[in-house]
């Protein structure tokens, strides 16, 4: 099967996940439930879920190992980027090629919709660990869970966050630069690839490799994201471009150029793949890894 037509049906499965994990729109409270399907039904590459799928088969798993968790880190992704749109935030009034979920349900709806995805997310994964038949597969599930909650948390994506909105309309160095997106956008690609990996049961080392190889991604998919923002298509994208310049932001793009950034897009995105090579020689995979992990790179939307 050509990769486009793998990818596709994966996304298929991680949307059934999604419908299988997702809270019901009823009750008092509907229409936060409503708001939450509204943001997490939208779309989307469904990258970090396929990301621990992934990684859980290479190790011996299966998405059906994985399923509870692919959901959960759907839904923290979600809420960080319906939090991002807030007007408090990015103020942005397109998402996944929709109307962002403020602009539809009103400012409060948006941030509590935000708050009822990650806290769903916690629930679904706590739930796995205490409905896991044996002590191993609850020890595997809560290591998971507690790899997804620091990478999401202050020492990962919120704590990048916290650094790129206190960085705004400031020059930025190359240091903190490297900073925020290491924690914004690498930590849960991070935690994706790890938690895949702890579900199936691989050795410390071989989770750290993973660390590795994951950061280099997250580092690679930003750049790509910069240079996106500065020469991609916003039909394409779903979301407009040129936010940032149009909000002074510094990126790799402001810091290099295009072509700069291309290149150290490449070279990451080499070293990554080499030392995927080397995890896999325990455990040869069937290729679909490796052709996601350029695919992310090498993305236009
Ligand atoms: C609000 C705590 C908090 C964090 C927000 C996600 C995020 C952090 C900001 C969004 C802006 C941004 C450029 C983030 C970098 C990561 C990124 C490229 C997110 C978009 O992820 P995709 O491309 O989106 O996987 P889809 O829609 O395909 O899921």
């Amino acid at each position: 099967m050509i990769f486009e037509q793998e990818f596709a049906e994966k996304q298929r499965q991680v949307e059934d996940i999604l419908r299988q994990y997702a809270p019901a729109p009823s009750g008092m409270q509907k229409t936060v439930t409503e708001a939450m399907n509204y943001s997490l039904m939208a779309g989307g590459k469904r990258l970090r879920p396929i990301l621990i799928g992934e990684c859980c088969r290479l190790f011996g798993g299966s998405y059906e190992d994985a399923a509870p968790f692919m959901a959960a880190l759907e839904m923290i992704h979600t809420y960080s980027l319906v939090h991002d749109d807030l007007p408090a935030m990015d103020d942005d009034d397109t998402r996944r090629g929709r109307p962002t979920t403020h602009v539809v349900y009103g400012e409060a709806m948006g941030v509590l919709a935000g708050d009822g995805l990650l806290n769903y997310a916690y629930e679904v994964m706590a739930a796995a660990v205490s409905e896991a038949a044996d002590g191993q597969t609850m020890a595997r599930r809560a290591g998971a869970m507690a790899v997804l909650s620091r990478k999401a948390g202050v020492y990962g994506m919120v704590g990048g966050q916290t650094v790129d909105v206190e960085s705004e309309g400031k020059p930025v160095s190359k240091d903190t630069l490297d900073f925020i997106y290491a924690l914004k956008t690498g930590a849960l690609i991070e935690g994706a690839m790890m938690a895949g990996a702890i579900l199936a049961g691989a050795s410390e080392e071989e989770v750290a490799a993973v660390e590795k190889i994951a950061s280099g991604v997250g580092l690679a998919f930003q750049i790509q994201d910069d240079i996106l923002d500065e020469v991609g298509d916003s039909k394409e994208l779903g979301k407009p471009v040129g936010s940032d310049r149009k909000n002074e932001k510094t990126t790799y793009v402001t810091l290099y150029s295009v072509e700069e950034a291309s290149r150290m897009v490449e070279e990451l995105s080499n070293r990554s793949v080499e030392l995927l090579h080397s995890v896999e020689e325990g455990h040869p995979g069937d290729g679909f890894l490796e052709a996601l992990l350029l695919y992310l790179i090498h993305r236009k939307k």
